[in-house]
C-alpha cells in the first residue's frame, strides 16, 4: 500500500506530464515537508516519472535516509546536485519560480548548462490546497492546544501586565501543552493599539476598560492553528460592545452560511455585508480569510478578489475585524474545515463578549 507521500509524490507528477516536464526541483521548505513529513530545512527534492531523491548532507542523512519513498543523496564538497542533475537524462526541469532565490537559478544555469530550467508557479502549494485525513487531524490537534491556551489566559490576564508578558505567557503556554512550535508571531494588543490588525506586543501595559485582541496560533505535526479572540479586560465602553457585536454578528453569519460551491467573494461577503451595514466598511480593509496548512497563509483566500468556487476538504480561517485607528479594534477568528454542506469549525472557544 501507498504511504501518503508516495500519494502526494503520484499527483505531482500528473501535474508535471501536463506541464510537459521532465523533472522538478523542489527546495521549498513548506513543500519539502509535504513529501518527507519533516521540516524542511537545507534538504530538496528532485522529482521524475521515474525516480524521486531526497538531496541533503550529513547533518539530515539519518533522518533522511527513514524516508524509503525517496532515494537518498547526500551533498558534500566535490559532490552536489549539479552533479546528480547532470547525471540524469531530464532535459526540461521546472523550478519552483516563488520559492527559490535568484543564486540558485543563477548556478544550475552555470553548472548545467544542457538543461533547461523553466519557471513554474507553486504547483505543490496547489496540491496541498485539499487536505487529507492526516492534515485535517493535526490541525485539529493544534487549533485545541490553542483553545486551552486560550481558558488559560483568560484566567491570567490582568491590568497591569505588559504585552510582551502576556504574549510570552501564552507561547509558554502552548509549547507546555503539545504544540511543536508557533504557527507564526503572536500577535497580543492591548488598548488603542487594538485598532492595528497586525500590532506588535511591547511594553505597552493593560490597563482597566481595555480590550485585548491574541491572534495566535500552534503547530502540531507540521500543521497551523489559526485563531483570534478579542476581550475586555474591565468594563467596556458602550462603543467597543456595540463594535464587537456587529464584528460577531459578522463572523457568525460567514460560520453558519460558507459552504463549498461558494465563491471566495460570495464567502467574503457573508461578513462584509453586515459590517458595511452597521456603517463601518471602511473599517474592515482586509479580506475574510485564507487557508492554512503546513503554512499559516495558504489557497484559499475569502476575498473580494477571489472569484473561484471554495473547495470541500480546504481549511480556511473566518476572521471579520472592526479596527478604529487611535480608539480600538475587534477580530474575532474561527478556523474551519469546509464541506459541501457547511464547515466543521475547530475553534469552539467562546466568541460572546468576554469581560475579565
Ligand atoms: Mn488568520
Amino acid at each position: 500500500m501507498k504511504n501518503r507521500f508516495e500519494d502526494r509524490l503520484g499527483r505531482l507528477r500528473a501535474e508535471l506530464s501536463a506541464r510537459d516536464l521532465d523533472g522538478f526541483y523542489i527546495c521549498g521548505e513548506p513543500n519539502v515537508a509535504y513529501f518527507t513529513g519533516h521540516k524542511g530545512n537545507d534538504c530538496f527534492l528532485y522529482v521524475t516519472q521515474q525516480d524521486a531523491y531526497i538531496i541533503t548532507d550529513f547533518r539530515y542523512r539519518e533522518m533522511a535516509q527513514q524516508f524509503t519513498w525517496l532515494q537518498y543523496y547526500e551533498q558534500y564538497s566535490g559532490k552536489t546536485v549539479y552533479d546528480l542533475l547532470n547525471s540524469r537524462p531530464e532535459k526540461k526541469i521546472g523550478v519552483e519560480k516563488d520559492r527559490i532565490n535568484y543564486a540558485q537559478v543563477l548556478a544550475f544555469q552555470e553548472k548545467c548548462p544542457a538543461k533547461e530550467f523553466v519557471p513554474v508557479e507553486d504547483i505543490v502549494l496547489a496540491l496541498r490546497e485539499v487536505k487529507d485525513e492526516f492534515e485535517i487531524e493535526a490541525t485539529k490537534k493544534a487549533c485545541a492546544v490553542a483553545m486551552k491556551a486560550f481558558d488559560h489566559m483568560c484566567g491570567f490576564l490582568r491590568p497591569g501586565l505588559t504585552e510582551k508578558q502576556a504574549a510570552n505567557e501564552l507561547e509558554y503556554f502552548m509549547k507546555q501543552n503539545g504544540a511543536d512550535d508557533l504557527s507564526f508571531d503572536t500577535i497580543l494588543i492591548t488598548g488603542a493599539k487594538t485598532s492595528l490588525p497586525h500590532g506588535v506586543p511591547g511594553d505597552d501595559v493593560i490597563k482597566k476598560g481595555d480590550f485585548v485582541t491574541m491572534d495566535y496560533g500552534c503547530k502540531v505535526d507540521g500543521y497551523c492553528s489559526d485563531e483570534t479572540r478579542t476581550v475586555a479586560v474591565g468594563q467596556p465602553t458602550q462603543e467597543m460592545i456595540d463594535v464587537y457585536n456587529i464584528v460577531l454578528e459578522a463572523q457568525l453569519n460567514a460560520c453558519n452560511n460558507i459552504k463549498a460551491g461558494l465563491t471566495g467573494k460570495e464567502c467574503d461577503a457573508l461578513a462584509r455585508d453586515i459590517i458595511v451595514k452597521a456603517g463601518y466598511g471602511e473599517y474592515f480593509g482586509h479580506s475574510l480569510g485564507h487557508g492554512t496548512g503546513l503554512e499559516i497563509h495558504e489557497s484559499p483566500r475569502y476575498a473580494q478578489t477571489n472569484n473561484d468556487p471554495i473547495k470541500a476538504g480546504t481549511i480556511v480561517s473566518i476572521e471579520p475585524g472592526i479596527y478604529l485607528p487611535g480608539k480600538f479594534g475587534v477580530r474575532i477568528e474561527d478556523l474551519a474545515l469546509v464541506t459541501e454542506t457547511g464547515i466543521i469549525n475547530f475553534v469552539t472557544a467562546p466568541k460572546e463578549l468576554i469581560i475579565l
